[in-house]
């Protein structure tokens, strides 16, 4: 590690900020365009993100930790039992909030839901952030900020679009605001301090999340079981993972005609993993049916939901 102590100009701030919203509303999306890399999964399945991901913005006046939570639904299995919590104890971590709501959405009972929740956070400064203003025309972000206006008592509120940029350096400025000054907490160049083998998990189940529907993509787990450069054959990585459904016709559904499913989802997400390691990849991905892991304590910790 380089030394992060001593280099920090006069006036340089460091800190967390998490973000928070219902399921799909484009957390982590905003995420990733503020770091400037893909760090977190993003899809318009909801509740995509499982984790409490950190992405890391390098300024010349200031490091931002962002902390990405799941969205925060009606739990209605053990997981997203677990999901809530995690999001309600990175809350109480961070030095500010982005609470992010839709544009192209009315403003609804999950997000007072929230709204109720971060009411009860007290010291925390929360930034309001109207995200996807791309969607809709801007009469219509005017309206959603006054309505989300209403929702509490905010330190801004702010619309913007990752797809476009729209704003995102603004939103940077107005979370670095809020931060304290420091050091740097993480070195120059980390954008993210998830495990090589989580984030290649995580593409490997981003690639399956792609066309499946209705109660599948929340059935989908990924496991990388090991990875090792192949002996002999410089440049070139095996992938050894393990895609985990519930039931043995999702099974089915994920494996496709004559296996043409899966071996879409395994190109797909072989593309990625190449793009993340910078070398080959060789990709030994195989299913299993963890009979309903999402309510089975015993498999969520074997899935590393403790
Ligand atoms: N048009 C548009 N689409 C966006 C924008 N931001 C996100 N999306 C899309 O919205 C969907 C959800 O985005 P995510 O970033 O995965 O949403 P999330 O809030 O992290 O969702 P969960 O992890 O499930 O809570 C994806 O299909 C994104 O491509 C935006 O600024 N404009
Ligand atoms: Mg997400």
């Amino acid at each position: 590690m380089t030394s992060l102590g001593n280099t920090a100009p006069e006036g340089f701030r460091s800190g967390f900020a998490c973000f928070v919203g219902r399921p799909n509303v484009g957390k982590s999306t905003l995420m990733n365009a503020l770091v400037g890399s893909k760090v977190a999964i993003t899809s318009s399945r909801p509740q995509t993100t499982r984790r409490a991901i950190r992405g890391i913005v390098h300024r010349p006046d200031a490091q931002l930790v962002i902390v990405d939570t799941p969205g925060l639904h009606k739990p209605r299995t053990l997981l997203g039992e677990r999901l809530d919590s995690l999001v309600r104890s990175t809350l109480t971590e961070v030095d500010v909030i982005g609470f992010c709501v839709p544009a192209d959405q009315p403003v609804g009972p999950g997000d007072k839901f929230i709204a109720r929740e971060l009411a009860n956070v007290r010291r925390t400064p929360i930034v309001a952030i109207v995200t996807k203003t791309d969607l809709v025309p801007p009469e219509k972000v005017a309206e959603q900020l006054m309505a989300v206006g209403e929702l509490g008592t905010f330190a801004d509120i702010v619309p913007c679009s990752a797809a476009d940029g729209f704003q995102v350096g603004l939103v940077a400025d107005l979370l670095i605001d809020r931060l304290p000054e420091g050091h740097p907490l993480y070195p120059e160049g980390d954008l993210t301090d998830e495990p090589e083998q989580v984030l290649i998990a995580e593409l490997i189940r981003e690639a399956a999340l792609e066309g499946v529907r209705d109660e599948l993509p929340h059935s989908i787990a990924v496991v990388v079981d090991e990875m090792a450069p192949r002996e002999g054959r410089e440049g070139l990585i095996d992938v050894y993972a393990h895609l985990f459904v519930e039931r043995p016709s999702q099974k089915g559904i994920i494996i496709g005609h004559k296996g043409a499913r899966l071996r879409e989802v395994g190109a797909a997400a072989r593309q990625q993993i190449e793009a993340l390691l910078g070398t080959k990849v060789y990709l030994d991905l195989r299913i299993k049916v963890l009979k309903d892991w999402q309510r089975d304590p015993k498999q969520l910790r074997r899935l590393g939901f403790d």
